[in-house]
């Protein structure tokens, strides 16, 4: 097979750029294709060309196999590498791949087919002496044969779809007199769900863990294996933090399941690189789950505990050449940790969360290593997989990956969408956690069904929140020139100058005040309480600061009149109402009320030739789903209304104007 020189990645976010990555690494061109939605996106910023292959919906775009293959065509791509999800586990993409003349970076048709029904991959890996879960997994799909079977195995049992996959049309049964109905429901689920009503039936294994072995294959019969990853730590199926080597792994249990992963894919002829599923129960048996005929997302800490570039022997295994090693050549060393960043809100039931990236800032330090497909000023779409950003961190041992990644996430500030980091340190603070002894049932059981529970916003966290709103304020007299020096806001000889603060933090308001003891220490009062606060240093976004003797490190930005900060774990915004309504009385005392922000008017209060005092509502208006009161800055007349509800404002719109009472 000829040299590849040129990859279409038919795919987007972070997976399209790692496979770009290695292959400018390697001097192939790039062909990204694009939504869209995701026009501004850093694929396709990245990629040497650029394909539009539809609107953002993937059922018009990114599932579509022949636009892929138009886009292959006519860019001069010889390959296409699939990467995870959309089109990767495709038999008949991958085939339509090859028949088109270009080299698919990744199995055959055949092995993604085999692999793809459960029941027939089973019967392989029974024949090929792969350690299975007891069960029935025959051609015979009458209810009598599948509860006679069930009667058999013994309880508890997992009914299946054949079709499925990560947990998909799966049902535990605990008892004989639900069987049948569980048959029934998990059949039509499964005819639903995949078009075909097929089932297996196996002994549940009780909270096993997962442990996965990534094998690669090339087509001269060299095959090795890599180790494993322990994937337990998992939330309805969605991984959330993988870590390789396994915690309780050891030598002869690895060579086993080491093996046992490399007869599964040489009984099938595999080529490429595949991860071979197992559960491993807590005597140390391990059962053959699925194999995942793909590069998967947590191939990273495959390649940092190994030192490899899984992305490059996969492009040298499609070029028709030789791995190149043998099992001795593979060394496992260290201890690495990935946990997946996702824009969801974990205390609103990890629900979805889209919207503009205002920052995304890392941490740059010797083993932390991203995975991104995001920038700052993006828009998180809600056509793809909130699945945002990958965080990865290498150490000696699993003590000191751990503690780096807590670190890492620390100094990890991703505003605008809600995410789930903070229960990602939640999640590698917990004791089961540390301690490596947990299995997939780790989420359920330390963080129970409401996910992720916020503390309670106290006096200390508004005084964060106030000062960082007075740190931005301060920047803005510099930037806007107004002739007084930074240090000298809210500061005057005579008198300690106090700036107060409406903020509005998860629907509650308080009132700050933040007074100016000398350059960079304040004292800010909330309510009865008084923090003594020092600014120790400040880098770009990041601020630290001591407050009441404890150091705090802080990440910030602001977006609109909306603060984002993150300090010791938590994150949260603050609108500080005050300052909005200073905004628009910036240009002319408050005769002219300006829109605060690019936004949607919700209501007007006022019309021509009512009188308003200050801190009358005159308007109401919605961005980033908060809504800001416009208040009054002076007591007057109304003049002029220029606005009506739902309207769209921009920044700075004229909405209102007042003639003042002395005018
Ligand atoms: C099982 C099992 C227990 N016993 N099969 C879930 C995903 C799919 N790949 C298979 N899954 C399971 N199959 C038997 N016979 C428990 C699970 C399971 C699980 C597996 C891997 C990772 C997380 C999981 C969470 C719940 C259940």
């Amino acid at each position: 097979m000829a040299s590849i020189r040129k990859i279409l990645i038919a795919n987007r976010g972070e997976i399209a750029c790692r496979v770009m990555r290695t292959a400018k690494q390697l001097g192939i061109q790039t062909v990204a294709v694009y939504s869209q939605a995701d026009a501004g996106a850093p694929h396709v910023a990245m990629a040497d060309q650029a394909v539009l292959i539809g609107p953002g919906p993937v059922g018009q775009s990114y599932l579509v196999a022949e636009k892929i293959l138009q886009a292959a065509a006519q860019s001069g791509a010889d390959a296409i590498h699939p990467g995870y999800g959309f089109l990767s586990e495709n038999a008949d993409f991958a085939k339509a791949v090859e028949k088109a003349g270009l080299t698919f970076i990744g199995p055959t048709g055949e092995s993604i087919d085999l692999m793809g029904n459960k029941a027939a991959a089973k019967r392989r890996m029974i024949e090929a002496n792969v350690p299975c879960v007891p069960g029935y997994e025959g051609k015979d799909q009458s209810d009598e044969v599948l509860i006679a079977e069930g009667e058999k195995i013994g309880y508890p049992i997992m009914v299946k779809a054949a079709a499925g996959g990560g947990g998909r049309g799966m049902r535990l049964v605990e008892k004989s007199a639900d069987l049948a109905n569980a048959i029934t429901a998990a059949r039509s689920e499964a005819e639903n769900a995949f078009g075909s009503g097929e089932l297996i039936l196996e002994k549940a294994i009780v909270k096993p863990r997962h442990v996965e072995v990534q094998v690669f294959a090339d087509t001269h019969g060299n095959i090795v294996h890599l180790g494993e990853r322990d994937c337990s730590v998992q939330r309805r199926h969605q991984k959330v933090i993988e870590e390789a080597p396994c915690p309780v792994m050891t030598p002869t249990l690895r060579d086993a399941m080491g093996a046992a992963a490399v007869e599964a894919a040489k009984s099938i002829n595999y080529r490429g690189a595949g991860t071979v599923e197992f559960l491993l129960d807590a005597s140390g048996a391990f059962y053959f789950l699925e194999m995942n005929t793909r590069l998967q997302v947590e191939h990273p800490v495959t390649e940092e505990i190994t030192g490899l570039d899984l992305v490059a022997l996969q492009i040298k295994v499609a070029e028709g050449g030789q791995l190149g090693m043998t099992q001795d050549d593979v060394r496992l060393s260290g201890h690495a940790i990935e946990v997946r960043l996702y824009a969801e809100d974990p205390s609103n039931n990890f629900l979805p969360s889209t919207g503009l990236v205002s920052l995304f800032s890392q941490l740059a330090r010797p083993g932390v290593r991203y995975d991104t497909g995001i920038v700052s000023g993006q828009e998180i779409s809600p056509f793809y997989d909130p699945m945002i950003a990958k965080l990865i961190t290498y150490g000696d041992n699993r003590e000191a990956a751990r503690k780096l990644m807590i670190e890492a996430l620390h100094e990890t500030a991703l505003f605008g969408p809600r995410t789930n980091r903070d229960f990602l340190i939640a999640c590698l603070e917990n004791d089961k956690f540390t301690s490596g002894d947990f299995s997939t049932a780790f989420i359920a059981e330390e963080f129970g069904a409401d996910g992720h529970k916020e503390a309670d916003v106290e006096g200390r966290d508004l005084a964060v929140l106030a000062l960082r709103h007075f740190l931005f304020d301060q920047q803005n007299v510099v930037r806007k020139s107004l002739g007084m020096p930074a240090a000298l806001l809210n500061f005057s000889a005579a008198d300690m100058l106090r700036t107060p603060y409406r903020l509005e933090v998860k629907d509650t308001i308080y009132d700050v005040v933040v007074a100016t003891r000398a350059a960079g220490a304040y004292q800010i009062s909330v309510g009865e309480e008084s923090f003594a606060v020092t600014v120790r240093s400040t880098r770009d976004a990041r601020v630290e600061m001591i407050i009441d003797e404890q150091t705090i490190a802080s990440h910030a930005s602001m977006a609109g009149a909306t603060l984002f900060v993150s300090y010791l774990g938590r994150s949260l915004t603050a609108v500080n109402l005050l300052a909005l309504n200073a905004a628009n009385s910036d240009a002319s005392d408050g005769r002219s009320v300006l829109a605060p922000m690019h936004g949607r008017v919700i209501d007007v209060y006022v019309a021509a030739g009512d009188d308003v005092s200050i801190g009358d509502r005159l308007a109401t208006v919605e961005a980033m789903k908060m809504q800001h009161e416009i208040l009054a800055q002076i007591d007057g007349t109304v003049q002029d209304v220029l606005v009506i509800k739902e309207q769209q404002v921009a920044a700075d719109d004229l909405m209102i104007s007042i003639a003042a009472e002395e005018d």
